[in-house]
């Protein structure tokens, strides 16, 4: 997508950490992914052969679900397979990420978010706390709305501003039942926070030291969410020294445009 980000994404970008995309993605893209993750959570042997993490949600453990899907919070890994890669992939993701992180970039996380009705928000956090790099930033998440999100089916808050902030002291989620991996930030003020109410498709390009969290979904539906991490290429990673990783380094622009997606499994 030429022309992006705008001057006024760009300002967005420095002064609050963050900018939306209306309408980036078709319905066909979003509805494709939908129907991959539901695949891959409901065949172990695709699960297996993708290389994905899965992630249940904790909340809902040993709770009779109509399927799989119903009871599952996360799955990692998938930017090597299918319309995922080609996503992560496109010139219309990785250019402009690249204008906010460097010519050559690498995609080195992603997940599919669930949100089904009951699941739980993950609470206020900055994703630099789980990216222990050399150099530590800029990193950039996009989070893609792949159903709409809503106050009701908890979609996510933001600390406008908060990108300027160092990676503060993040704590172990206090709910009994949360979620693997959930910390959470307890020494900070959210009371400037804004939601970020997104339609299917929209897209939010957000620096990895801007607070934000989302809250719980309680609709009756689900809310969906794909989301990609970006570094410069040649980043040190050194999250196993602290964390079991789930990050794989792909390169995603090389040499002025878009790097080819791996061929998936
Ligand atoms: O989509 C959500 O509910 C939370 C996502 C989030 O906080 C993240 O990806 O860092």
């Amino acid at each position: 997508m030429s022309g992006v980000p705008t001057a006024e994404q760009r300002a967005s970008w420095e002064e609050r950490g963050f900018f939306r995309i209306r309408g980036f993605a078709t319905p066909e893209v979003c509805e494709a992914m939908l129907r991959r993750v539901t695949r891959i959570v409901r065949e172990p042997a695709l699960a297996e052969s993708v290389g994905v993490k899965l992630v249940p949600e904790s909340n809902k453990a040993g709770m009779a679900v109509a399927n799989p899907e119903d009871a599952m919070s996360k799955i990692f890994k998938l930017h090597r397979d299918g319309v995922f890669a080609d996503f992560a992939h496109s010139t219309a993701v990785v250019d402009p990420v690249s204008e906010l992180i460097a010519p050559d970039i690498d995609v080195f996380l992603s997940q599919f978010i669930f949100k089904t009705a009951g699941a739980w928000g993950q609470p206020w956090h900055q994703d630099s706390f789980y990216f222990p790099f050399e150099p530590a930033r800029p990193v950039v998440g996009v989070w893609l709305a792949v159903t709409e999100a809503t106050l009701a089916n908890g979609c996510l808050h933001v600390l406008p501003g908060s990108h300027s902030e160092p990676v503060h002291t993040h704590v172990p989620d206090r709910r009994p039942g949360a979620n693997y991996g959930y910390f959470e930030i307890v020494d900070h003020d959210m009371a400037g926070s804004e939601p970020v109410l997104m339609a299917p498709g929209d897209l939010l390009v957000f620096d990895s030291h801007l607070m934000h969290c989302s809250t719980d979904n309680e609709s009756q539906g689900i809310r969906a969410a794909m989301v990609y991490h970006y570094a410069a290429a040649g980043t040190r990673d050194h999250t196993e020294e602290y964390f079991p990783t789930v990050n794989d380094w792909v390169p995603a622009r090389r040499g002025g445009r878009a790097a080819a997606a791996p061929l998936s499994a």
